[in-house]
């Protein structure tokens, strides 16, 4: 079995910037989520609320409506398929994970929700994902400052483990994640992915999600976001150098063969 995990994208939503819309019908969803897994996905990471900038935040009501019925059927498609639920909201991930969700993927860091903390805590079998946003999504591009972006973030990083190993929650089942495009400029972005390897020094295993965003489009002038598939697979080898292993992809097949090739050389002699 190869050494990185890759975790596939799968919006229900009608606004994510790159594939909104196309997967909010639960049949058409879990087509796609098994596609994925075929072409090498071990998790599949399913969203209701996207977080591209200036996205509009979503009642919980119709956050559990899209997710919960998708991963109940991935669920039963395919039950060793590690399923994960991209939110924010305590009543949202407490839906998932009755509906077999293993892998609760938090863009707050558990800040977002008072409640998350111990849902997930009280869930021994469930891993969790902390990343680091600068602010909030509606309004995190809005001209976002660091003195040391690297520092900022492994602190930070490093402060929620703590909050959580205090909730309850081993380090055993904690991810972390430095939020490419979470409150960052483009030069924000590209310092962490240059210094990554300072954010897997944290002792965690490291998750990245570069996948097809804003700053990929800057430097290759690639407006679509479905054209920025190369560009995503840059990143991922050099974070696969850098020591991260779990990469949250839209473009399973792709990913997997590059990263086939670049655990084949970090095993050559
Ligand atoms: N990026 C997005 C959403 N969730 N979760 C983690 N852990 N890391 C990320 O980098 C990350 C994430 C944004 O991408 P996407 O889901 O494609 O878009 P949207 O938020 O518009 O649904």
């Amino acid at each position: 079995m190869s050494d990185f995990t890759l975790m596939g994208v799968l919006n229900v939503t009608p606004d994510s910037f790159s594939d909104g819309g196309a997967w909010v019908d639960p049949d058409a969803a879990t087509r796609r989520a098994l596609h994925m897994a075929d072409d090498g996905a071990r998790i599949i990471d399913v969203g209701g609320e996207s977080t591209r900038p200036g996205a509009q935040p979503v009642d919980e009501a119709e956050e559990r409506r899209r997710t919960e019925p998708v991963i109940r059927a991935i669920h039963e498609a395919r039950p060793g398929l590690v399923i994960s639920i991209d939110t924010m909201k305590a009543s949202v991930a407490e839906a998932a994970i009755a509906a077999g969700a293993t892998y609760v993927n938090d863009v707050t860091a558990l800040r977002g929700d008072p409640h998350m903390a111990a849902l997930v805590a009280s869930h021994p079998h469930v891993r969790v994902c902390l990343m680091h946003m600068l602010g909030e999504p509606r309004t995190m591009q809005q001209a976002p400052h660091y003195a040391d972006v690297v520092d900022e973030v492994a602190a930070f990083l490093t402060d929620r483990l703590g909050a959580a190993a205090r909730a309850g929650i081993g380090s055993d089942r904690i991810d972390l994640d430095p939020g490419i495009g979470f409150g960052k400029k483009i030069e924000h972005n590209l310092s962490l992915l240059h210094h990554l390897d300072r954010i897997v020094a944290l002792g965690q295993p490291v998750v990245l999600g570069t996948s097809r965003k804003g700053m990929l489009g800057t430097i290759t002038g690639r407006t679509d976001p479905a054209d920025r598939v190369d560009a995503t697979l840059a990143t991922a080898v050099l974070g696969y150098a850098a020591g991260v292993r779990t990469f949250r992809v839209h473009d399973v097949a792709p990913h997997r063969d590059a990263l086939l090739v670049a655990e084949a050389v970090r095993h050559a002699r």
